[in-house]
């Protein structure tokens, strides 16, 4: 089933960076939402996942909608789904 993914996030977060050079070295394009400069985003964020911590990715299925914190868990998701099964396809 397809996923499709946004990723909150803002500019001086060290954490967020650390996943963007991840999106970068892998060549995946996320749209992003910057929880400072958008008070929208920053109210989805927290009405959504429930915390303000950024990064998080907000991951959307026909099963759902799952909002995962820690940058490493999402570099490890991201991996998991867009990179090997990818190589494997
Ligand atoms: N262990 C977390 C750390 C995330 C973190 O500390 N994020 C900071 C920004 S660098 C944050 O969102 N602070 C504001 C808050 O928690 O509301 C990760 O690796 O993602």
């Amino acid at each position: 089933m397809s996923e499709s993914y946004l990723l909150y996030h803002y500019a001086s977060c060290p954490f967020c960076a650390r996943v963007d050079r991840f999106l970068d070295q892998f060549d995946i394009d996320i749209e992003h939402r910057d929880t400072l400069r958008d008070p929208q985003a920053h109210t989805e964020l927290v009405a959504g996942g429930g915390h303000s911590t950024v990064p998080c990715l907000r991951i959307s299925s026909g099963s759902g909608v799952r909002w995962l914190y820690e940058s490493l868990d999402i570099m490890k998701y991201l991996h998991d789904r867009l990179v090997v099964r990818e190589g494997q396809a």
